[in-house]
């Protein structure tokens, strides 16, 4: 065909909002993407980042671009070549050249962030997760952070920012140890990807994990800022900030209501140390905040500044994701200030032995999974059936016991019990009951939501009977 156009950088540089036309340069081809900024999967405002420039330093970024699927679309937007002296790449440093090493034995989800589970067969070998097999969940590169100059920012009243260093909060306050799972709101979501398309990473059932916390008290470094218990609580939010940043600059963030972090007996941790370890970089070395029963997402690590306010953390993370929709919500109605963001989560359940598909032999079969309900809620049951749920046993609970209303680990349970004689198969299934007497539901697909988060369905898992 014709030949293509020739730009300068200068040229593209112009192009740089909707009224001006939207161009952006991959190697050495320009592409006029303005009919796709409003279509773009990660959203309006990261895709303007690019605009009037190179895709590949925000690409680096963001692996999910490195497909066929994506370098095809781009195609269709091509408008012109880069004048021959301007063809050199742009530099690109690798973004995530900095993230640490991993365990081979994760599932890996997504490489760039890194996102992994362990398999569900050693998720429940021990009560507390080892270190390197607890799930990653990472938005963007782990930051580098030196221990010797970080300081936590704690905004109190009045905006006067204290400036706290590690060892002046690990001399200042008392520390405390709790036992806490963590669960993203994710965990699962493959399950719900198969009723229906949802935008998220495949999840399979150990995006959840539980270690032993010791740090901080969030409530004491509250309190030594100046603010008392009933600041207001129920109107007040605790926002975080992490020092992972994406290039626009915006920093991840939440927030979780104030008396969720001051109220009595509040265990809301400012943890500096993982299972009597040196907080992983992975985990938000050098500290990160733990809040027992609530998603994963509100515990931001890396943590770089604490503050009160009005209103919930600004974050894209807080206020347009990680939130819930009936399954009637599709992406072209969904409005995001409809539907509280996730906090509490609620009673969930899985069967991490055997693994579907398996052949287990005939006589005896052994079980096992875990069992969590968020908002310091105990599991008090699980209940097993081998039949696809038409007869039921009862499994036995392992794992530390604690205190009502603030049991914020996971049980693990197991059940030993015959096979049926003549079963050539097994629909193994589980469901939990927590302390309010909250269930879990049979079925996914009522609960099917376009984000696919707070999959807790009936957990079922099919294998074969033979020798
Ligand atoms: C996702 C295309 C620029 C950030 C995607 C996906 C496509 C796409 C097709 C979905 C991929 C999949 O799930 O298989 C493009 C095109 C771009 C562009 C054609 C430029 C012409 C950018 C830029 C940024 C960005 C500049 C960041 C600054 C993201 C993010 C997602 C995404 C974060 C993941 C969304 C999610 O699933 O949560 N993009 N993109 N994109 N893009 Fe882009
Ligand atoms: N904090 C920061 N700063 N950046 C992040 O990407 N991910 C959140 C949360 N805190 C995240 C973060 C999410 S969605 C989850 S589920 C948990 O961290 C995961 O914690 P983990 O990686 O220690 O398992
Ligand atoms: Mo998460």
């Amino acid at each position: 065909g014709a030949p293509y156009p020739v730009f300068t950088r200068q040229e593209v540089g112009r192009h740089r909002s909707l009224a001006e036309r939207v161009w952006v340069t991959y190697g050495h081809e320009v592409f006029d993407i303005t009919d796709f900024v409003e279509l773009h999967p990660g959203g309006k405002s990261k895709i303007l980042l690019a605009a009037g420039g190179a895709l590949e330093p925000f690409w680096a970024m963001y692996a999910v671009h490195s497909q066929e699927h994506v370098l095809q679309l781009l195609r269709a937007y091509k408008v012109g070549e880069l004048s021959p002296e301007q063809q050199s790449q742009p530099t690109q440093g690798d973004p995530y050249a900095g993230d640490p090493p991993r365990h081979p034995a994760l599932k890996v989800n997504s490489l760039k962030p890194f996102n992994a589970e362990p398999p569900a067969e050693l998720l429940t070998e021990t009560y507390l997760t080892p270190n390197q097999l607890f799930f990653k969940r990472n938005h963007l590169p782990v930051p580098a952070v030196a221990a010797a100059s970080y300081r936590l920012q704690v905004e109190g009243p009045g905006g006067r920012v204290l400036e706290l260093s590690l060892p002046e909060l690990k001399r200042r306050f008392p520390k405390h140890e709790v036992t806490v799972t963590l669960q993203c709101a994710g965990n699962r979501r493959s399950e719900m990807s198969r009723v229906r398309q949802v935008k998220g990473l495949e999840w399979g059932v150990a995006a959840i994990s539980t270690a032993r916390w010791g740090g901080v008290r969030l409530r004491d470094v509250l309190a030594h800022a100046g603010y008392g218990e009933e600041e207001a609580a129920g109107e007040q939010h605790v926002c975080f900030e992490g020092l992972d940043k994406d290039l626009g600059g915006a920093a991840y963030g939440a927030s979780i209501p104030f008396r969720t972090a001051m109220g009595r007996g509040a265990d809301v941790l400012l943890a500096y140390e993982m299972n009597g370890e040196e907080l992983p970089r992975d985990h938000g070395y050098p500290l990160r905040v733990v809040v027992p029963g609530v998603v994963g997402a509100r515990n931001v690590k890396w943590l770089g500044r604490v503050s009160v306010s009005r209103e919930e953390s600004p974050s894209h993370w807080q206020q347009n994701d990680y939130k819930g929709f009936s399954p009637a919500v599709d992406w072209d109605t969904v409005d995001f200030t409809t539907a509280p963001a996730i906090q509490e989560l609620p009673v969930q359940s899985a069967i991490t032995a055997p693994a579907p598909g398996a052949t287990v032999p005939p006589g005896e079969l052994t079980v096992k999974g875990y069992a969590w309900s968020g908002g310091g809620r105990g599991v008090v049951r699980v209940d097993v059936s081998l039949d696809g749920g038409r007869t039921w046993r009862v499994a036995e609970l392992t794992g530390e016991e604690q205190g009502p209303g603030r049991a914020w680990a996971w049980r693990l349970w197991q059940l030993t019990a015959p096979v049926p004689p003549d079963a050539a198969e097994l629909d193994i299934v589980c469901k939990a009951v927590d302390a309010s007497y909250n269930v879990q539901p049979d079925t996914v697909e009522p609960i099917w939501n376009l984000r696919g988060v707070l999959s807790n369905a009936w957990h079922r898992v099919r294998v074969t009977v033979a020798e």
